[in-house]
């Protein structure tokens, strides 16, 4: 069984914790973790689409492993900031890009990186949702086969795309703080499309958007803007994913 699959299967739901090197000092970050741990997240998530310092990442990466002992995922921009003290590597190919480099060619360059660091790998099918008038960062940085809020047809093709060509996980984002998140319509017939662990994200600010969203079939959700701008709203959210 994946690596995913096996703490799913162990813990049930699961929550994620997001945070941006790029947003505070590695201490801050430290502490946000710690924070997070406390409240009952599952894994602390590293990475932001304009994070350029690889640096940064390390020392990130290591005040949150000094203050918790959740294991710390890298969630990458590009192959060049990859670093050796985290555990865990979304092995990521944003299937919905028109750009070969976010599809293929960075990952390409990234997994001997990948192997020689003594990083795991997590192999993971990436699907952005325009879920917004605005674009979010992600939507603005990477050429994408634009996936539109309603258009759930084209979502269940990836994600079929994702399991058939044997991704463990499959993890739709609607980029970070997005106006509003992936819609429960589309998440319930992913779910119901695909039996791989699904991971969501974006826009998820609240315990009742965090609840609506396991509901319709996400297995773990991710939250990065409330991890910084209202940790203590993540201990409310982490109790409603986990809620039977
Ligand atoms: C973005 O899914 C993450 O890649 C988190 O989004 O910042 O909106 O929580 P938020």
């Amino acid at each position: 069984m994946s690596v995913i699959g096996t703490w799913l299967s162990e813990n049930g739901r699961l929550h994620f914790s997001l945070i941006d090197p790029d947003s505070q000092p590695p201490q801050e970050a430290g502490k946000k973790a710690a924070l997070c741990a406390d409240y009952g997240t599952d894994a602390i998530m590293v990475g932001g689409t304009t994070v350029e310092s690889r640096q940064q990442v390390y020392e990130t990466v290591a005040a949150i492993k000094n203050a918790t002992d959740l294991p710390v995922i890298l969630f990458p921009n590009s192959g060049a900031f990859l670093v050796d003290n985290a555990d865990y590597l979304f092995f990521m190919s944003l299937l919905n890009s028109t750009n070969p480099m976010h599809k293929f060619t960075e990952q390409l360059e990234g997994a001997p990186i990948v192997k020689k660091l003594g990083i795991t790998p997590i192999p993971t099918g990436y699907m952005v949702i325009s879920t917004s008038p605005r674009p979010t960062t992600v939507e603005k940085k990477t050429q994408l086969d634009k996936i539109t809020y309603d258009d759930v047809e084209k979502a269940v093709k990836y994600a079929l795309y994702t399991q058939f060509t044997g991704m463990h996980v499959l993890y739709m984002d609607a980029g970070s703080n997005p106006q509003q998140p992936i819609s429960s319509q589309m998440i319930s017939q992913v779910r119901d499309s695909i039996s791989i662990p699904l991971i969501v994200g974006g826009g998820i600010r609240s315990a009742d958007t965090a609840r609506e969203k396991v509901e319709a079939g996400a297995d773990i959700i991710v939250t990065g803007t409330a991890v910084e701008e209202n940790i203590r709203s993540v201990k409310t959210i982490i109790q409603a994913i986990k809620e039977k």
